[in-house]
Formats: C-alpha cells, sequence, structure tokens
C-alpha cells in the first residue's frame, strides 16, 4: 500500500481506463496515428493567443513530443497520460520541472516558474489561484538556499517535505483536463458512452 498515488487517487471515469479505451479515442480522433501542433491547439480552443502565451503552449507540448519531431504520436501520448494519470509523484515533479524549466539551464527561477502556471491554467480553463501568490509560496517554501531560484533537488525535497504544497503544484500543473479534451473529441460519441461510466 503506498501512499504515491493519493494525488490522482480521486481520478476516476475516463481517466482510470485502461490504454486500449485510450488508443482507440486517439485513434478516432487522429486517423493517422499523429496529432500536430496546430490540431493540439485547435482542439483546445487554443488559436489566436498573443505570443507569449503560443510560446508557453509550445512548450507544454514539447514536453508530450518526447523525441521531437514535431508531432505526438501515440506512444508519447500514452506516455503522458500514463504520467499524468498514473506516474509515481517522483516522476510527476521531475517532469514538470522539466516543463517549468523553459531554458533548460537546470534551475526554475521566478519568471519561469510564472510563465507555466499561467500557461497550465489557460490549457485547463481554471483559474484557481493567483499566479504571483503562487510563485511566491512555491519559492518560500522550496527555495532553500533563497537564491530565487530552484534547483531540481530543491523543488523535489521541498515538495516531497510539504504535504500541502505538493497538494497545489499538483492540482496547479495537473493536465488531466487537457487529456481529457483531447481523447474525448469534440462531440465524439465515444465521449457519450464513456460518460455513463463516470
Ligand atoms: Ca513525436
Ligand atoms: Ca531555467
Ligand atoms: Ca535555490
Amino acid at each position: 500500500m503506498g501512499n504515491g498515488e493519493s494525488i490522482a487517487g480521486d481520478q476516476t471515469g475516463i481517466l482510470a481506463q485502461d490504454p486500449y479505451v485510450w488508443y482507440r479515442a486517439f485513434m478516432m480522433e487522429y486517423p493517422s496515428g499523429l496529432q500536430t501542433l496546430h490540431e493540439f491547439k485547435a482542439l483546445l480552443g487554443l488559436q489566436g493567443l498573443n505570443q507569449k502565451a503560443n510560446e508557453h503552449v509550445d512548450q507544454v507540448y514539447n514536453t508530450f513530443d518526447t523525441n521531437k519531431d514535431g508531432f505526438i504520436d501515440f506512444i508519447e501520448f500514452i506516455a503522458a497520460v500514463n504520467l499524468v494519470v498514473q506516474g509515481k509523484i517522483e516522476q510527476k515533479l521531475k517532469w514538470y520541472f522539466k516543463l517549468c524549466d523553459s531554458d533548460g539551464n537546470g534551475s526554475i527561477d521566478k519568471k519561469e516558474l510564472l510563465n507555466i502556471f499561467v500557461a497550465v491554467q489557460a490549457l485547463n480553463g481554471q483559474h484557481t489561484m493567483n499566479p504571483e501568490e503562487f510563485v511566491n509560496l512555491v519559492l518560500h517554501k522550496a527555495d532553500i538556499n533563497n537564491d530565487g531560484e530552484l534547483t531540481l533537488e530543491e523543488f523535489i525535497n521541498g515538495m516531497e517535505k510539504d504535504r500541502d504544497l505538493l497538494e497545489i503544484v499538483s492540482k496547479s500543473f495537473d493536465l488531466s483536463n487537457v487529456l481529457k479534451i483531447i481523447c474525448n473529441g469534440k462531440q465524439a460519441g465515444l465521449g457519450k458512452v464513456k460518460m455513463k461510466s463516470l
């Protein structure tokens, strides 16, 4: 009985489906087996964003596109689903870190944290917390050496030590809504079938 799964433990319904269900949904929506950045944005209703917001959405897309060929294929999609839905906390935290560290220098500064927080909120269509507040809280609790940046170690240790912080960060970076939209498609009949089992 690990307690590592409790964060995603309240996810039921579509997100608890086995990979075959995800596979069918993905292939129905993307018969070529590939999803482009354009489709990703169209599906989530993210056209016409300003340049900055656009860049952050690209960044989220790029973390899904692990082989960097410009498409999200089914394997990458399932990897993202597994991580977001069933991943162990440490895996998720590493992924969040990667997501935040947009210049890839191995630490997250205030601006990076702020940008990605705003981007993920936009993707999820939810605004649960003031971005400034969020960033200050995370830095206040996790920036052990007080240099205004978080290393991977500080980030992970900070979350592991503080359950409340972990919960806030997990909720804030939770992309399961995005995955739900991707898999339910726009008006897909498949989505309706699944709703019954919720
Ligand atoms: Ca790819
Ligand atoms: Ca950085
Ligand atoms: Ca630091």
